[in-house]
């Protein structure tokens, strides 16, 4: 570069963009999830975080409708996916990440306490000995503290149980990605009732998760809306959380959130999606192994949830 003014300012654009990773959001209105595309601007590296397989539960028919956006915008931007990253094995979706890395490229991951949900969850649906119960339906898994690149931005994984055993947050430059802890400060936490999940064990995650730097951004895996509000929201920081989550701002205590969140769990009903979601996303999202006629099957388990 001959224009020395120019490469001052060149360097300190990309200074300040340096560890902070691009976040675009993207809204499945259908089960209320976000995925996220997040690339780090110097090399265009990427991943794919919580992408969301269409399924229509009548028809028994798989879709993508939900990721074709997201491919569009990974093609027009020119990135690279190195990862498609699940924060959790969802009860509410299927995971589109094999249809994902089919059409882009990368590596699915997931937390290494999976295994604990693919024992749980193969025994409920009498999976039999063909389903490996340890974690190698995934590329890759993580553990509490691991940390890795995508392209120039670090990331730190961290083991957040409660909602599920295997409950991974995803800290990518400034922006974590929380998967099911918290919500929008106006709706409050994830429920913690589906097998393996803790009420307690989720308040002590989501504290913890709380001890990072209070302009932390949290980027949310799902919104509800609540009454009183008209349009979804995904993306507050730590600071905004301590001081207005309804459910775990500071101050409130480990029993009273336990009390509070064993409550509001009794009066959910299960997710509109849970049995076709954990037996596909036990394994890293495929669909079970075809019947000898070539058809594939999803059980349905009675009288047991
Ligand atoms: N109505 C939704 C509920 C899904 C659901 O239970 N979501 C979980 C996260 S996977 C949750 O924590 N929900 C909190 C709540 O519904 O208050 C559905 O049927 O899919
Ligand atoms: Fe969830």
């Amino acid at each position: 570069m001959t224009d020395p003014a120019l490469e001052k300012a060149f360097v300190q654009v990309s200074v300040a963009r340096s560890g902070v990773p691009v976040v675009k959001a993207f809204f499945d209105e259908p089960t209320f999830t976000f995925t996220y595309v997040m690339h780090d601007a110097e090399t265009r590296r990427a991943a794919v975080i919580d992408s969301v397989l269409t399924y229509d539960p009548a028809a028994g028919r798989t879709g993508h409708g939900a990721v074709e956006p997201v491919i569009a915008y990974v093609e027009a931007q020119g990135l690279s996916v190195d990862w498609h990253l699940e924060t959790h094995a969802h009860a509410d979706h299927l995971s589109a990440a094999p249809y994902l890395q089919q059409k882009l490229g990368g590596k699915i991951a997931i937390g290494a306490h999976i295994c604990e949900v693919q024992h749980t969850f193969g025994a409920l649906f009498n999976a039999g000995t063909a389903f490996q119960r340890d974690g190698s339906d995934f590329d890759h898994l993580w553990a509490d503290g691991d940390q890795f690149m995508i392209g120039n931005i670090a990331v730190t994984v961290l083991h957040v149980p409660g909602h599920t055993p295997a409950c991974v947050a995803y800290v990518i430059g400034d922006a974590a990605f929380v998967g099911d802890t918290m919500f929008m400060p106006d709706y409050g936490t994830a429920r913690a009732d589906f097998p393996g999940g803790d009420a307690r064990t989720l308040f002590r995650s989501l504290r913890r998760l709380l001890e990072l730097p209070p302009e932390t951004r949290l980027f949310l895996c799902h919104d509800y809306l609540p009454e009183g509000r008209d349009h979804y929201g995904w993306e507050t920081t730590v600071a905004e959380q301590r001081r207005a989550n309804i459910h775990a701002h500071d101050g409130v205590s480990e029993d009273d959130f336990v009390a509070m969140r064993e409550a509001r769990d009794a009066t959910l009903d299960m997710p509109r999606l849970i049995l076709p979601s954990v037996q596909v996303n036990m394994r890293a999202g495929h669909l079970p192994p075809p019947d000898d006629n070539g058809v594939t099957y999803l059980k349905i388990p009675v009288n047991q949830l």
